[in-house]
């Protein structure tokens, strides 16, 4: 059985396909949900930094395809869940870290309510695929801060670090390169010496080295994956 996106481009290139196929009628949108579509589209447009009203139009398209795949288990919601957005983090930019992925949903699922409605989808790919230094170090700072009292603890930067680090087998003690890596990276970047980055150490640390961007694991997609991202949403579609 083909996936709901392989079924929903195939509506897009011409096939017909079952009238009770739900993707297939949202791919094939009526008049009355083009135009729904295209206001909204001009509105978020308006009030998100890096997308025009077409791109945001795609956005929700492809956002609904998104939908498609979910709502196809039967159940109606208010947007991606958990497994689904880390699905759509692993398929298209090749994420693969669980800590971090849960990272990058909380940050996304801005009213926390466990789902990333289409509003909270298009805000946080805004920063994700096109943000500025600015937006991107306060990105990673939120998905470093895993419990989300606004600091990174050294707790949490074990935690996020030791899965980076390739442990030897004969070490006594397994952790204890982590341990010496946060300490380094703490000594690096705790600015006001409270043993734990605010987000004010974080931001110095990060304009002083852009590097330190993603110091606790890669949550910001690679330039080939947001390239191709962007061709098969805005593209694509473009072509049909
Ligand atoms: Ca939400
Ligand atoms: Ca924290």
């Amino acid at each position: 059985m083909a996936t709901a996106r392989q079924h929903h481009r195939r509506g897009r290139t011409g096939f017909r396909c079952c009238s009770a196929c739900p993707v297939h009628d949202m791919a094939e949108m009526s008049p009355m949900n083009r135009k729904l579509t295209q206001s909204l589209a001009e509105s978020i447009s308006k009030q998100v930094e890096h997308f025009n009203r077409t791109e945001v139009e795609f956005l929700i398209r492809e956002f609904h395809v998104l939908m498609g795949e979910q709502t196809t288990l039967g159940r109606t919601v208010s947007g991606l869940d958990r497994g689904r957005f880390r699905s759509f983090l692993h398929n298209n930019f090749g994420m693969t870290d669980d800590m971090i992925m849960d990272g990058v949903f909380r940050t996304f699922d801005k009213d926390n309510d466990g789902f990333v409605n289409m509003r909270e989808w298009i805000d946080g790919l805004s920063v994700f695929l096109r943000g500025t230094l600015d937006e991107k170090i306060e990105y990673c700072f939120q998905v470093y801060d895993l419990n989300s009292d606004n600091y990174i603890s050294r707790e949490e930067m074990f935690h996020m670090l030791k899965d980076s680090l390739i442990r030897q087998p004969t070490d006594d003690d397994p952790d204890e390169g982590i341990k010496d890596l946060v300490e380094i990276t703490l000594k690096r970047m705790d600015h006001d010496h409270d043993g734990r980055l605010s987000f004010s150490d974080f931001e110095k640390a990060v304009r002083d080295e852009n590097l330190l961007l993603e110091a606790f694991g890669t949550c910001l997609p690679d330039s080939m994956s947001t390239e191709a991202f962007e061709k098969l949403v805005f593209q694509e579609q473009l072509e049909q």
